[in-house]
């Protein structure tokens, strides 16, 4: 009797998964094993010549031998009722349905179009640790112990006795960078940033930064301002105006805000409905300089041979200005909604 319903469950689990047809060949199937003279209906009439003490178990092989086939079946039939052949109303030269496909996050998309511009100028891209120490976050960037400004940045620590933190700017690589090679030299340094800042519209503690660096003999304010005019015409648009104000960077030296004009209202009548500016009719989009000599000194350079300007972008701040994005959290949530727009 075990053998026997043994090899009923695989003949019937074995046919019924062969079975490609429809609803109709199923239901044949279905009367085959289930129905009131099936196989397995026979199987409970011959429980009769069961003894006592085999009745329990071999009741439960049977039992549990209908529920197998019975949801195999019931399986078949769902799909049966589904196939083309028995709804007849798939159309199969209709065009497919096509797949999702995924697409750059917009800060990537905005750091590859900032560092294309740059390479064109002769730029090359050059990267490095998020994790610092204090000594290359801090120290050859003229930002010491004491220094206010490294209360602004004093950040992340993730070991306090080793002196190593999150980085809260990508000038450290290039610090590093002027350890090991000799100018002239022009770079630019993207990555990932981390500062205490409380999160809101337009803050975050992680944000991305684009910084540059350019060394070398004789290099001025001149060339500062023609590359930076270069990058922002391209970027916002051949007729944004520069505007260059006095601003102070400890390592940096004299320092600047960068400024464009307003790119929706071109700030030619200060309307303070403006969406954009709110009437200043500028828009802030970097901080610039001369590289303080007590950064070249820091890394073993002679200040008095070389002279280099340097710059630094937040990525996030770009594309919000670029693409009128209004809140930086945004960039990170992770809405598909928000992210296929770019
Ligand atoms: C900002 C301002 C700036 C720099 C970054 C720099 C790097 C070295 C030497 C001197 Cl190695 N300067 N970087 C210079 C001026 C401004 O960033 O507001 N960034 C978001």
């Amino acid at each position: 009797m075990r053998d026997q319903i043994r090899s009923i469950e695989e003949d019937a689990i074995r046919e019924i998964g062969a079975c490609g047809g429809g609803k109709d060949i199923v239901e044949s199937l279905r009367i085959k094993y289930l129905g009131r003279k099936g196989v397995i209906t026979e199987l409970f009439k011959k429980m009769g010549s069961v003894s006592a003490e085999e009745k329990r178990d071999i009741g439960g092989l049977i039992n549990s031998l209908k529920e197998k086939v019975s949801t195999a079946l019931n399986e078949k039939m769902a799909l049966a009722a589904h196939s083309a052949e028995e709804s007849g109303r798939i159309d199969v030269t209709l065009p497919g349905v096509p797949g999702r496909i995924g697409r750059i996050h917009p800060v990537t998309k905005t750091i590859n179009e900032i560092s294309a511009l740059f390479i064109s100028l002769g730029f090359r891209i050059v990267e490095g640790p998020e994790m610092e120490t204090e000594h290359y976050n801090f120290e050859t960037l003229n930002i010491p112990l004491e220094h206010p400004s490294r209360d602004a940045f004093d950040t992340f620590y993730l070991s306090f006795e080793k002196k190593i933190l999150l980085r809260s700017h990508t000038s450290p690589v290039q610090t590093r960078f002027m350890e090991k090679n000799k100018p002239p030299f022009a770079i630019i340094v993207p990555g990932r940033v981390f500062r205490p800042d409380a999160t809101d519209a337009s803050h975050s503690f992680m944000f991305h930064q684009v910084e540059g660096l350019v060394v070398g003999e004789n290099i001025t304010f001149a060339d500062l301002k023609g590359t930076l005019t270069t990058f922002a015409r391209q970027m916002f648009g051949k007729d944004a105006r520069m505007r260059f104000r006095p601003s102070f960077f400890p390592f940096t030296e004299p320092s600047a805000e960068v400024d464009i004009s307003c790119i929706v209202c071109h700030g030619k009548t200060a309307d303070k409905r403006c969406s954009m500016c709110g009437g200043k009719g500028w828009l802030e989009i970097m901080g610039a300089g001369m590289v303080n000599p007590k950064v070249f000194e820091a890394v073993g350079y002679d200040p008095v041979k070389v002279t280099g300007f340097a710059f630094g972008m937040g990525v996030e701040r770009i594309a919000i200005l670029k693409y009128g994005i209004n809140d930086i959290r945004l960039f990170f949530e992770n809405d598909v909604r928000f992210l296929r727009q770019f």
